[in-house]
């Protein structure tokens, strides 16, 4: 038996953020940044959701780790996520592959992220460590999480949830005995094996892990020394651990976390330009499944100091407006129709123009007489007077990126280069 732990254990725990993968499905949404860098629901970038649910479960010391394109993102985090007070022991270290360890080596693998950082991790003092992907849309109270890790005795505690057995060739998918011990993990199999009983579903693993440092300490020296290993976590830490130790399961329920507490559990892994222009327009229903408006869960993010949204008849008495959308702070919506769209934050749009389902991104300036449906504008992008966009696939193609569910991505380069032409 391991003796009981009282009190939150948040507060001896650390959050390690993974934030350096590419996500090369969103295309040229990520050309310049990394995937937790992508702005998502108006004001916030991916790996806001990540970091508010740490700081928002007590978790007081976190690291990011960042590779790929990581400018943005390292900015992002300097500017907007300043909570933290060394005094009080609380930290937020940015972690980018400095080639620390070895000269030519940047991170090989998630796991090799953490063992290149193995001092730093060190320095904190904590006894659990929470590793999390830095991309994915979910409130989630990680103490529980933890609470059970220790419950149980875990080597490892994996944070999972039921997908369509289809999509489940993307994830690392997982079979439990009835205590949710897990006996069997499978890293994106080819032919993911259903839940017994349920043959439409899998149990997949939402790349979230819980362990204590001194265990993942030995396995992480254990593993870079093995020639074999792609130092990953879901590829050869996690299918060692339930080989050789003990493995659980931790089933994600937001029910704590929304006002709604029977509502349906919300995460969503927004890695294409469909699920990502999806999850933005969902934000516009009458009652969206993500609640940013609840207070007691709030998602942090660096907020640029601009004025209200306006919206303005023009000098011809042409009305400016805008119905079930979500216009951010320092809009100015001048003689157009908006209809179910999500505007970013200084997103301009002028007479004689209508959006429909469009998720502008900041700085996104609309000139006269635009017509645009169904789109992500990429930000900053200056939407040339009278552009039609969604009303002709084959058009649209041409130029601009359209997508297998019909959605058309544009980003300034592809209006540059349609406008030299
Ligand atoms: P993947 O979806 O393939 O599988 P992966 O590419 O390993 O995820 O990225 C996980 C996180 O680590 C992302 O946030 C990414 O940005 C970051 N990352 C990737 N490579 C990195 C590196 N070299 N250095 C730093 N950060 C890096 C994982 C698990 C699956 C699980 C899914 C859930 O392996 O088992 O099902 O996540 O999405
Ligand atoms: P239209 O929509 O008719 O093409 P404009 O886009 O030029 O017209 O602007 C309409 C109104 O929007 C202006 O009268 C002004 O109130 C406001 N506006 C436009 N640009 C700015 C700006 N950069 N800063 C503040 N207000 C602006």
């Amino acid at each position: 038996m391991t003796p009981k732990i009282n009190g939150r254990l948040s507060a001896r725990s650390m959050a390690f953020v993974l934030a350096g993968g590419r996500g090369s499905r969103l295309k040229e949404l990520t050309d310049n940044r990394v995937k937790p860098a992508v702005f998502f629901g108006g004001k916030a970038r991916i790996i806001d959701f990540a970091l508010s649910n740490a700081l928002n479960s007590g978790i007081r010391k976190m690291s990011v780790a960042t590779q790929y394109k990581a400018h943005s993102l390292i900015r992002h985090c300097q500017r907007g996520w300043n909570f933290f007070r060394a005094e009080r022991n609380e930290y937020l270290d940015i972690l980018p592959a400095s080639q620390r360890v070895e000269e030519n080596k940047w991170y090989v693998g998630t796991a090799d992220a953490v063992t290149q950082n193995i001092d730093i991790v060190d320095s904190y003092g904590i006894e659990y460590i929470l590793i999390l992907a830095g991309d994915h849309i979910y409130k989630m109270d990680y103490e529980i999480m933890l609470r059970q890790h220790v419950d149980t005795n875990a080597d490892v505690t994996v944070g999972c949830l039921t997908v369509p057995r289809e999509e489940a060739t993307a994830f690392g998918v997982m079979h439990v005995d009835e205590n949710y011990r897990i006996t069997q993990f499978l890293e994106k199999p080819a032919d993911p094996p259903s839940i017994p009983g349920d043959p439409k579903h899998a149990l997949a693993s939402m790349g979230i892990y819980v362990f204590k440092w001194s265990f993942l300490r030995e396995l992480l020296l254990v593993d870079a020394a093995n020639p074999d290993s792609t130092h990953d976590f879901g590829g050869d830490l996690i299918p060692e651990i339930v080989k050789n130790g003990k493995a659980q399961a931790h089933r994600f329920n937001d029910s704590c976390v929304r006002h709604d507490p029977k509502a349906p559990a919300y995460w969503r892994d927004v890695g294409t330009v469909d699920a990502f222009w999806r999850a933005n327009i969902d934000l516009t229903d009458f009652t969206p499944d993500l609640d940013l408006w609840d207070t007691n869960w709030p998602i942090w993010t660096y907020s640029e100091s601009v004025p209200p949204a306006k919206f303005i008849h023009d000098q011809e008495d042409r009305r400016g407006s805008a119905v079930s959308s979500l216009v951010s702070g320092g809009c100015i919506v001048s003689g157009t129709e908006i209809k179910k769209s999500l505007l970013f934050t200084q997103v301009h749009t002028n007479s004689y123009a209508s959006l429909d389902q469009v998720v502008a991104l900041p700085y996104v300036n609309v000139a006269r007489s635009a017509r645009l449906r169904n789109c992500v504008i990429d930000r900053g992008v200056h939407i040339p007077q009278g552009l039609v966009v969604g009303e002709d696939p084959v058009e649209d193609a041409k130029w601009f990126r359209v997508t297998e569910g019909g959605v058309t991505l544009i980003t300034q380069s592809m209006i540059d280069a349609r406008a030299a032409k």
